[in-house]
């Protein structure tokens, strides 16, 4: 993807993020992402939440990120667990997620929530 159509993405999340109904308690990780970006202020909301789970700065997030972040955060995962939350975003199979998988996770997820 061209980093203007990351960008077009971005900028349709940011439009639609405040406007879905999510139902709470929700288990669905994608949802729970939805949730933390929509507290985050600043223009960019998707990108500050997906810095943080880049803990070492690489500009992609790996399994252990994901684990690590979860741990920290009050939600505690499995290494197992958290291997399959980064499968299931892992669209380009190089075990790591990147920004646009990331927010195409997102974005999906937005396009269910919208539809129901
Ligand atoms: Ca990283």
């Amino acid at each position: 993807m061209v980093e203007g159509s990351i960008l077009e993405l971005e900028k349709i999340i940011i439009e639609t993020i405040d406007d879905v109904f999510i139902d709470l308690p929700t288990r669905n990780f994608a949802e729970f992402m939805i949730i933390l970006a929509r507290r985050k202020t600043g223009e960019n909301k998707i990108r500050v939440l997906f810095e943080e789970y880049d803990s070492d700065g690489s500009g992609s997030v790996q399994k252990e990120e994901i684990k690590k972040w979860l741990d920290q955060h009050g939600k505690p995962v499995s290494k197992a667990q958290a291997g399959k939350i980064s499968d299931a975003m892992d669209v380009s199979g190089d075990d790591r997620i990147s920004y646009e998988e990331f927010l195409t996770m997102i974005a999906a997820r937005l396009l269910v929530l919208n539809l129901q």
